[in-house]
């Protein structure tokens, strides 16, 4: 059996839908950021770096979106959750790991400034400059979707579900994400995907009410 261990709202929503859109039965566990829940002893035996998403497997684990996500397509190929040509495979983990490397520790830099600098000023700076880097990452997956249904090549893949979490927090920091037509109607065609929808509507999520 799969269990996932996310935390709403958080990049964890990109595993969800992942295994939403496999189609398997899976087991949600909640590990809610807000009350440190990440942290407790019985999380840590889980994840010992106590961040979410988690997914295990039997009794073993594995951690990171791109792995899990790269994971949940290949165990369940009838789903076509990556592409079959092995460039447009390699691509779509790449644009993960750029997710995951760029993408979402510039937003970190914007919101969690305390974490990378001490003093205001400095903090301030971190998160002036993490703001700059954070939106010009966003433009740069608007321009991946120009004229474009998904991200890589002509089918949907799991990249595109880790792609939604940025939307997501940039209409939660009120950078103004409308105005990245590309991205907004992908958006839109991303939530008439029964498996996003639920999921997005079970997490709370602010992209369903924008
Ligand atoms: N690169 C990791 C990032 C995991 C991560 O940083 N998760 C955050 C939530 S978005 C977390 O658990 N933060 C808890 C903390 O830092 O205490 C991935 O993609 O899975």
């Amino acid at each position: 059996m799969l269990t996932l261990y996310f935390s709403p709202g958080a990049c964890s929503t990109a595993s969800h839908i992942g295994i939403e859109e496999t189609g398997a039965a899976y087991i949600e566990k909640p590990i809610l950021l807000m009350n440190q829940e990440q942290k407790t002893e019985s999380y840590l035996k889980i994840n010992p770096r106590g961040k979410v998403p988690a997914l295990q497997v039997g009794d073993r684990v594995i951690t990171e979106n791109t792995a899990i996500l790269t994971y949940l397509a290949r165990q369940f190929p009838k789903a076509q959750l990556l592409p079959t040509d092995p460039v447009l495979e390699a691509q779509c983990i790449g644009t993960m790991a750029w997710f995951s490397n760029i993408v979402h520790p510039s937003y970190q830099r914007y919101m969690r400034a305390e974490r990378f600098a001490e003093g205001e000023a400095a903090q301030a700076s971190v998160k002036a400059l993490g703001k700059i880097s954070f939106w010009s990452n966003l433009e740069e997956i608007n321009a991946l979707l120009a004229g474009k249904h998904w991200l890589i090549g002509e089918q949907y893949s799991v990249t595109d579900a880790y792609a939604l979490v940025f939307y997501g927090w940039a209409l939660r920091s009120e950078l103004p994400i409308h105005e990245l037509t590309h991205y907004s109607a992908w958006k839109n065609r991303m939530l008439e995907r029964p498996a996003v929808k639920k999921i997005l509507l079970n997490e709370k999520n602010i992209i369903v009410k924008n």
